[in-house]
């Protein structure tokens, strides 16, 4: 198994935690004269510049959240001027304006090396077709994963999201090995493999490096399985450098991060107090290295652990555990906190249902209903009324034991859910609060 770059992926962790303070000495000293807001929140904590010695010094510093980003629109965080700025991304935030980013040349630099790392840690060389379905344009996916396959020698396809059919027919004459797309985007390809009448056999694909959404373990099995290739979890957000923060290699053992130029901390979200090693929390990061948008503790909200153990790779990268919620996107229905990735387990542990769902939260006459629309096998929905039902029942059931509260189950015929070609959505919160 190849490594990108074996010297920094893996170090001894105790050279490493030299070269992260060092890095974040230069950030801290970048940010304060660069940057007035990280000043001023230096300055209201009584920090100057010489307070950060060492990697240890982090918790000293201040949080920094989306909404920062979001009330410094569009630039107000740059730490260069404009002119040194090469490429800006955005991505779309849930209210309002978008989050703003922005590279120096020395951040592409660095973005494509650690997009080198990841597709390397997949198995990809320089002999491998990869074709990126992830879309070009301000989303960081598309551009990432580009600058990383050409970074490695491969054949870059840049399909980007969309048209389904030429999807297929350009995997299949380019002999497509390497697939990047989002995991549910993944599965919509599968499936219109399976109508098309292509044969497996047609196709070379060997691996998918899919991200950008939470996935179950059971939904990987669903994709190794309906595609016949290794599916490897790759993490990351725009305001970090976007793909190749965190990535799997083929142990499929956690998500190395690429932690020599992010550095990982992990915190309760109540109380911002940092957590010891393998406690379950709100990752943070501070990026080292960054020039362009240094973020110093930025709260990401996805929840993970991180274990430090080495890996059998032969990495010492730290790995965090495949990350499947969100500490704003859990879901509080009639008190109880609910993930809908919680539910996609249960759903995809049922041979008789597709990996399609959606889930549909109103408030009737006071009280918070669940409702989850699941697709049901084809031979499934032409079976008997009585069948559908004791299917219907064995849902509920399973879902109301694992989650503790009712639900209403509604099934769908098969490709009544709205397929995605980007994130799928698949919650629609009807309350108002
Ligand atoms: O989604 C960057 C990316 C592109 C990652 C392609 C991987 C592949 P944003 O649009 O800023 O950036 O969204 C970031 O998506 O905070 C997570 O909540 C979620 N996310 C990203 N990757 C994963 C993953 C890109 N592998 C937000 N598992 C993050 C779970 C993920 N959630």
């Amino acid at each position: 198994m190849e490594i990108w770059n074996g010297h920094f992926e893996c170090m001894n962790r105790d050279k490493l935690r030299e070269v992260q303070s060092e890095r974040l000495r230069d950030t801290i000293e970048r940010v304060y004269f660069n940057v007035p807001f990280y000043r001023r929140k230096m300055q209201q904590l009584g920090l100057g510049p010489e307070s950060i010695q060492t990697i240890d010094d982090i918790n000293k510093l201040p949080f920094t959240t989306k909404d920062d980003l979001r009330d410094n629109y569009p630039f107000g965080l740059f730490a260069v001027p404009m002119s040194e700025i090469v490429r800006l991304h955005a991505s779309s935030g849930t209210t309002g304006k978008p989050t703003v980013v922005g590279y120096s040349r020395r951040d592409i630099g660095t973005w494509s090396e650690v997009m080198a790392r990841t597709l390397t840690a997949a198995g990809a060389t320089r002999h491998d077709f990869i074709h990126v379905a992830y879309g070009y344009g301000l989303f960081t996916g598309g551009l990432g994963l580009h600058y990383g396959g050409e970074k490695i020698g491969a054949s870059v396809i840049p399909v980007s999201g969309g048209n389904t059919k030429r999807q297929l027919q350009l995997m299949q004459d380019f002999g497509s090995t390497v697939l990047a797309c989002t995991p549910s985007y993944a599965l919509f390809l599968a499936e219109a493999i399976e109508e098309s009448g292509i044969r497996r056999s047609d196709l070379k694909l060997r691996v998918g490096v899919f991200g950008a959404e939470p996935w179950t373990e059971n939904m990987r099995k669903e994709i190794e399985e309906k595609l016949q290739i290794k599916a490897i979890d790759i993490y990351g957000l725009s305001e970090i450098i976007g793909p190749g923060v965190a990535s799997e290699c083929l142990f499929q053992q956690g998500l190395h991060i690429n932690e020599d130029h992010f550095y990982p901390e992990i915190i309760d979200p109540k109380t911002l107090e940092v957590l010891p090693p393998g406690k379950t929390g709100e990752l943070v990061f501070t990026t080292i290295t960054k020039e362009g948008l240094p973020l110093i503790r930025y709260r990401t909200r996805d929840l993970t652990r991180l274990n430090y153990d080495q890996c059998n790779c032969g990495r010492t990268l730290v790995r965090m555990e495949k990350c499947l919620g969100r500490s704003d996107d859990m879901l509080i229905i009639r008190g109880v906190n609910v993930f809908p990735s919680q539910i996609e387990s249960v759903l995809l542990e049922m041979s008789e249902i597709k990996p399609h769902y959606l889930l549909v939260i109103d408030r009737v006459n006071n009280l918070d209903e669940l409702e989850i629309q699941v697709e049901v096998e084809e031979q499934f929905f032409q079976d008997k009324i009585g069948q559908l039902m004791s299917l219907k029942q064995k849902i509920q059931n399973n879902l109301e034991s694992s989650l503790g509260i009712a639900v209403k189950v509604t099934l769908v015929e098969p490709k009544t859910i709205e397929r995605s070609e980007g994130k799928a959505k698949r919650v629609i919160d009807k309350r108002k609060f």
